[in-house]
């Protein structure tokens, strides 16, 4: 998972993004350590000027439960034309119990960018993503039937190493999209802060954050760090 992340900071690093200045008692966060369960978070941020907002890459661990957590969320900006990428992958023991990449939509009405989609389609065919994700299935929750997109790969216990080189290439593909302008600022905003919404009701992150952490820091994380809707 380690190595994930690392390949995931990489990609980004890549794509033309610069660092984005997040207040320190968010970077590296550690809960108490005579409390458990305990967990140690790392967390990069980046932007590009003018068209993606926020770019959160996060590492944490949580023992003693041998869980490792790997989460990226790319947010554009509302005047661009571009889908929310989303990566999340929880390990136990260094086995994924779940997976998901989703280029949500960042439309009320959950359509992807033409040219986009067809580029996340040749991805999904060359990495044989059907195939695995029919060996691999899991059920979406209701908060993200709401809300992912035509292309979400969502998989249960699926190997690490059969899920990294598609979440690797989605994110360079992501970054590498040359966007063009919003096709209704109101309407981007408008899902953009839906996708937020719907993504706070994760009671499984929401669960483990409060575990650590506690009640108030676990929703002002959720709500300022992970899925923010600043500037909408
Ligand atoms: C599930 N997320 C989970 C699970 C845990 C976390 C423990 C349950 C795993 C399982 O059932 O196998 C925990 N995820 C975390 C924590 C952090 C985190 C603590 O990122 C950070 C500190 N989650 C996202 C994003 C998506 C996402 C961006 O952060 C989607 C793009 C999805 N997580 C997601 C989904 C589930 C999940 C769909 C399964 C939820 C369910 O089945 O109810």
């Amino acid at each position: 998972m380690q190595s994930l992340h690392d390949s995931l900071w990489s990609t980004i690093a890549r794509g033309g993004v610069r660092p984005l200045h997040v207040a320190p008692k968010y970077r590296d966060l550690e809960s108490s350590p005579t409390l458990s369960p305990r967990m140690r978070i790392r967390n990069s941020f980046w932007y590009r000027h003018d068209e993606i907002r926020k770019v959160h890459l996060e590492y944490a661990q949580i023992e003693p439960h041998g869980m490792e957590i790997v989460h990226l969320v790319a947010y554009p900006e509302p005047t661009v034309d571009l889908p929310i990428l989303g990566v999340d992958v929880v390990a136990v023991d260094g086995r994924v119990s779940m997976c998901i990449a989703d280029p949500t939509p960042s439309t009320m009405d959950l359509t992807l960018p033409v040219e986009y989609a067809h580029g996340v389609d040749a991805l999904a065919m060359r990495h044989g993503i059907r195939d695995l994700t029919r060996s691999y299935p899991r059920d979406p929750p209701d908060w993200g039937s709401e809300i992912f997109g035509p292309y979400c790969v969502l998989m249960a216990e699926c190997p690490l190493d059969s899920f990294t080189p598609y979440a690797l290439d989605i994110v360079e593909h992501h970054l590498m999209y040359p966007t063009g302008a919003s096709r209704n600022v109101e309407d981007t905003s408008r899902a953009l802060r839906r996708y937020s919404r719907q993504q706070r009701k994760n009671q499984k992150t929401q669960n483990m954050l409060r575990a650590c952490f506690g009640d108030v820091f676990a929703k002002d994380y959720m709500a300022t760090v992970m899925f923010d809707s600043t500037g909408l």
